[in-house]
Formats: structure tokens, C-alpha cells, sequence
């Protein structure tokens, strides 16, 4: 039979058998041939559509992974200076980035990070900017939050301004999500359990405090895992300090950022938009680009973050 990952921990996965099949939760492990053939990014993970075995009244044995048509990778840091693949969730339709309008401030770095990420794992994203109650329109922050939301509409990201406490975006939120496979993520107390609990109380996701200090979370939700919503599904994750991506070369970055694309083509095709000659991101910016609010500051530094693997 097959089912669908809801969560993975430490070697146990809780699969919900599709409903054709009796639509029961099995606890599974995975079958040793399994284990021995696959890297350890490549296990089971929530999201992921899998070949059950039931073995008993609530346990079984995944034997095989069926393959994905969407994912969310981040790259991680292993041994001697090595890095690896760290697939976060499988099968997802869409990447709600979560930033907080305050404490903590989302950053348009990050963002722009999960944007890359979603496009290379072929999943839509979007911006849910959170807390909104807790910002006062006039306080100078909230003209910065209204420049970084243009930004991104402009370049053809959706953006919904939501507040768990007074319900705000919530009904744009349920509609560009439904029938979905959803994935919120974001940092450490951006407040993805609280607007998933926001968008359907009966999940009383645990939620965390923020530090008076550090105004950072505590990393309250530990593993990512899948909930039912109407015809589709919401996937909580764990809050990301950062977010290591693939080494990417220019041209495939470049193409990754809408707005220069559709700059044209600069004379070199590995151009990095600094100093090269020919190049029609410099003869933009030098031409007001930025000025006139068509290229965002933000965006440039983000795309020299990532071309330096900073
Ligand atoms: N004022 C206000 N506070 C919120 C809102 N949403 C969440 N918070 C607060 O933000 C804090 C963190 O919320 P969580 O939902 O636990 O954040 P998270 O993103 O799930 O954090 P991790 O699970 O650690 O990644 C809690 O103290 C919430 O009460 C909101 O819409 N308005
Ligand atoms: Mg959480
Ligand atoms: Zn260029």
C-alpha cells in the first residue's frame, strides 16, 4: 500500500496510509535494504510518498521512496569540511516564507534565500509577513516593511501582511492555500505554529516565547509535519538561523532573480553584474534603476551574497 510522510524522527516515521487503503497512521521503519542503498539525505522525509508494508495494527515497513516531484534542500555542514544535502520536505506545492513585521524583523536576505530554494526545488513561493498587530503603521520600521513587500510584488512574489492575534490575512492565507500541499518556514520565532493554529485551531500547535534579550526564538517546534487542511495539507518546520544553498553559478542565479533577467543578456554569459564590461545590470543601475524603485538595494547585496557564498 502507499501513504504519505507526516513526520520522520530519529528513525520513525508516521505514515498515513492513503484513504483507498484504510487511510490509518502507521508507525514505519525503513526496510534495511533501504537504509543500506540511500545517503542519509536521501531518506524518508515528511512530504515523501512511500511503499508501506503493514506489519501490525499501527506498525509497518517503508520499502521504497517514490519519487519526488517538488522539495525544499538546504545544504548543511558535515564532517571534514564536507557538506551535504539536507532535504527538509518533499512534495510540497508551495513555500510560505514567514518574517515577522517585528521581533524579529524579517530579513529580505533570507527571504530572498528561500526564493531561491523554492525555484530550484520547483515549489511556488510566497511571503506571509507575520505579526502585523505587534507594528504600528507610523513607527519607522513599518515604511521599510511597506518598501520590502513592494519589492517583492513587483517582482511577482505574492505577499499577505497576517496576524495569528487579530485574524488579519487569514482569509487571503486560506485561499491561496487550498487544495495545497503548504510548508511554512522561516526563522525561530517568526510565528509559523501560531498562524498554522491561527488558520485551524483544532492543530494547538505547541508555540514558543521570544527572548526580551535576543528577541529570537526558542526552536519550540522540533520536526517538520504534515496537518490536514480541508483537500490539502500544512507543514509545520523547525525555525532556520540561516539558510546554506547549493554553489550556484551566475547564470543560474541570474535566472533565479526575475528582475534581472529580464534585463536581457549582459556580453559575458558567467557575467556577476560588478564590473564586467557589457553588462546590463550595471548600465541599469547606473541608469537610476535603483532610484526609481525598479531594482532593489537588497536584491543586488542578496545576489552578491549568494554568487560569494557568504
Ligand atoms: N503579537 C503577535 N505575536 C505573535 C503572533 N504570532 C506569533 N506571535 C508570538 O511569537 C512567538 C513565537 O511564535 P511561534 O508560533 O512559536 O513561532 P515559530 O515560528 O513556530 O517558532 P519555532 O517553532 O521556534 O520555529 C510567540 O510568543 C507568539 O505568541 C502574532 O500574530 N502577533
Ligand atoms: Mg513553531
Ligand atoms: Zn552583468
Amino acid at each position: 500500500m502507499q501513504g504519505l510522510v507526516l513526520r520522520a524522527v530519529s528513525g520513525f516515521f508516521t505514515v498515513r496510509v492513503d484513504a483507498a487503503e484504510g487511510g490509518h497512521t502507521l508507525t514505519c521503519k525503513l526496510r534495511g535494504k533501504l537504509k543500506k542503498e540511500r545517503q542519509k539525505s536521501e531518506l524518508a522525509v515528511a512530504g515523501d510518498r512511500v511503499e508501506v508494508e503493514r506489519t501490525s495494527e499501527t506498525e509497518g515497513v517503508i520499502d521504497e521512496v517514490l519519487e519526488r516531484r517538488s522539495w525544499i534542500v538546504r545544504r548543511e555542514p558535515g564532517a571534514r569540511g564536507k557538506h551535504f544535502d539536507d532535504l527538509v520536505v518533499a512534495n510540497v506545492d508551495v513555500l510560505v516564507i514567514c518574517g515577522a513585521a517585528t521581533d524579529p524583523p524579517l530579513q529580505p536576505g533570507l527571504v530572498d534565500r528561500f526564493l531561491v530554494a523554492a525555484e530550484l526545488g520547483h515549489v511556488h513561493g510566497m511571503l506571509a509577513v507575520t505579526k502585523r498587530d505587534a507594528l504600528a503603521d507610523d513607527a519607522p520600521e513599518a515604511a521599510t516593511l511597506r518598501e520590502t513587500i513592494a519589492t517583492y510584488r513587483r517582482i511577482g512574489v505574492p505577499v499577505i501582511e497576517t496576524s495569528a492575534k487579530t485574524g488579519l490575512g487569514l482569509p487571503a492565507l486560506r485561499e491561496a492555500l487550498s487544495g495545497k500541499i503548504a510548508v511554512l518556514m522561516g526563522k525561530s520565532g517568526a510565528g509559523k505554529s501560531s498562524l498554522l493554529n491561527a488558520l485551524d485551531p483544532s492543530l494547538a500547535l505547541a508555540v514558543g516565547e521570544i527572548s526580551d534579550a535576543s528577541k529570537k526564538g526558542l526552536h519550540t517546534t522540533r520536526v517538520a509535519s504534515l496537518h490536514a487542511f480541508g483537500d490539502g495539507w500544512l507543514v509545520d518546520t523547525p525555525g532556520l538561523r540561516e539558510l546554506a544553498l547549493p554553489e550556484l553559478d551566475p547564470p543560474t542565479l541570474t535566472s533565479l532573480y526575475p528582475e534581472l533577467a529580464a534585463l536581457g543578456l549582459c556580453q559575458f554569459t558567467d557575467c556577476r553584474h560588478e564590473r564586467e564590461p557589457g553588462c546590463v545590470v550595471r548600465r541599469a543601475i547606473e541608469g537610476g534603476a535603483i532610484e526609481r524603485g525598479e531594482l532593489a538595494k537588497s536584491r543586488l547585496d542578496s545576489f552578491r551574497k549568494l554568487l560569494a557564498k557568504e
